[in-house]
């Protein structure tokens, strides 16, 4: 036993968090990177994995890690965590759980006098949400060289601010981002834990389920250009509305995903719109709307998105109007690795019995390391599937018994070598 050590409780660290980001316009949390709210979880992740001893660390591509490297842990270390930011107005659940329950884990351990035969680390992942530079996951994509740097140093935020200039005001270099293989090297291997994000456990009466997939997915910027004018004088005949165009990129997203065969489960969505110059009483002069498409397969989610985009361009044609497209991120579809599955599995049976394993539509860093090293989710029920929602949550018997799961798991697989 180490008495030393106050062991997390996942609850009230949740608690402790909640209040920063609260977003009082959309409700729920809006926490981005680098802004005050994230500097504050940063700063939240520091104390807290500082209080429990571990070696805390900011990469050049400012993903946080803490380490815990006993007397004795030695070679590639067991990963987890996950990450602190939030899209804007989201759920308390999505990211911090995994972070708080990998400290919890790790202090349980700790506390209990686990001697891992291998460290132990636990990241918080920069920009997961690709909420702040439209690039999801750009911190374990940097840190993967999954992802140019030039192209990232390039991207702005929505006031216009720069990358480069916002990791320079938090004390980085952004001339140093990008591949870091040394410290993809120390990972053996990564095991995330997340809230769910769909409502397959609940069905089932399971707290906690396993990955087995991610669907393949993307991100498009679609501008659409017409004649700015007055909502009054304007005749209907003479008009190059661009809100027309919108207004069938939104169905079209619908309609062709609802068209799309079952099997590949596709989705599409436009949830962010920006239309200039926004009045009530003008024609707008251009929109700009970004597309989310989903799907089993690669090659399903481009059809898909050349369907929704040949719509578009007709509906710009029809109205006069231009239509141009730009891709901000493609997600290859993400199968996770069977044996650390499996292995993880048999380290939450004594506990759980037979854990479902299910297949999820949301991205997840776990999703870019699992081309790099073997990687494995668990996921804690969430009762009605909501997230990127202030309604998200899960009954906190479910985030303990998260907590034990990921425990039980970082246990086993801190207590055998390889990987
Ligand atoms: O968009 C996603 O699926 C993830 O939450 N970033
Ligand atoms: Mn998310
Ligand atoms: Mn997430």
């Amino acid at each position: 036993m180490d008495a030393t050590v106050t062991v997390i409780d996942p609850v009230a660290a949740l608690a402790e968090l909640a209040p920063i980001g609260a977003d009082p316009v959309r409700g729920g949390w809006s926490r981005h990177l680098l802004d005050d709210a994230d500097r504050d979880m940063r700063a939240w992740f520091v104390r807290t994995a500082g209080s429990l001893g571990l070696t805390v660390e900011t990469d050049a591509n400012a993903n946080q890690w803490a380490t815990w490297a006993p007397e004795g842990a030695t070679g590639p270390a067991v990963a987890t965590g996950s990450h602190l930011d939030s899209v804007p107005g989201g759920g308390p659940l999505d990211g911090p759980l995994g972070v708080v329950s990998a400290l919890a884990a790790v202090s349980r351990l700790i506390a209990e006098g686990h001697a891992p035969a291998r460290p132990l680390m636990v990241a918080n992942f920069a920009e997961e949400e690709g909420a702040r530079f439209g690039v999801p996951c750009l911190g374990s994509q940097l840190l993967a060289g999954d992802i140019g740097t030039e192209r990232v140093r390039r991207l702005t935020d929505a006031a216009g601010t720069g990358y480069p200039e916002v990791m320079m005001a938090a004390g980085y270099d952004p001339t140093t981002i990008g591949r870091d293989a040394a410290r993809v090297a120390e990972m053996a291997l990564y095991l995330e834990l997340h809230v769910e994000q769909g409502c397959q456990l609940a069905p089932l009466g399971h707290p906690v389920g396993l990955a087995t997939s991610i669907l393949a997915h993307g991100r498009w910027r679609l501008t659409l250009t017409g004649r700015g004018d007055h909502a009054g004088a304007t005749e209907l005949v003479s008009r190059h509305d661009p809100m027309l165009v919108a207004g069938e990129a939104i169905r079209s997203a619908r309609g062709h995903a609802l068209g799309s065969a079952p099997e590949t489960r596709s989705r599409a969505t436009v949830g962010k719109l920006h239309v200039v110059p926004g009045g009530s009483n003008a024609i707008a002069s251009e929109v700009r709307l970004w597309l989310d498409a989903r799907a089993e397969h690669d090659a399903d989610v481009r059809d898909l998105v050349a369907r929704i985009v040949s719509d578009v361009e007709a509906a710009g044609l029809a109205e006069g109007c231009t239509v141009t497209v730009e891709e901000e991120s493609f997600s290859t579809r993400v199968a996770f690795d069977q044996d650390l599955t499996d292995r993880v599995a048999a380290a939450l049976a004594p506990g759980l019995g037979d854990v479902p394993r299910i297949p999820t539509g949301a991205g997840h860093d776990a999703g870019v390391l699992a081309a790099h090293l073997p990687t494995a989710m668990i996921f804690v029920r969430n009762p009605d599937g909501v997230s990127h929602s202030p309604l998200e949550g899960a009954a906190e018997p479910d985030i303990r018994t998260g907590v034990d799961a990921l425990t039980d798991a970082l246990r086993a697989l801190t207590s055998e070598r390889g990987t």
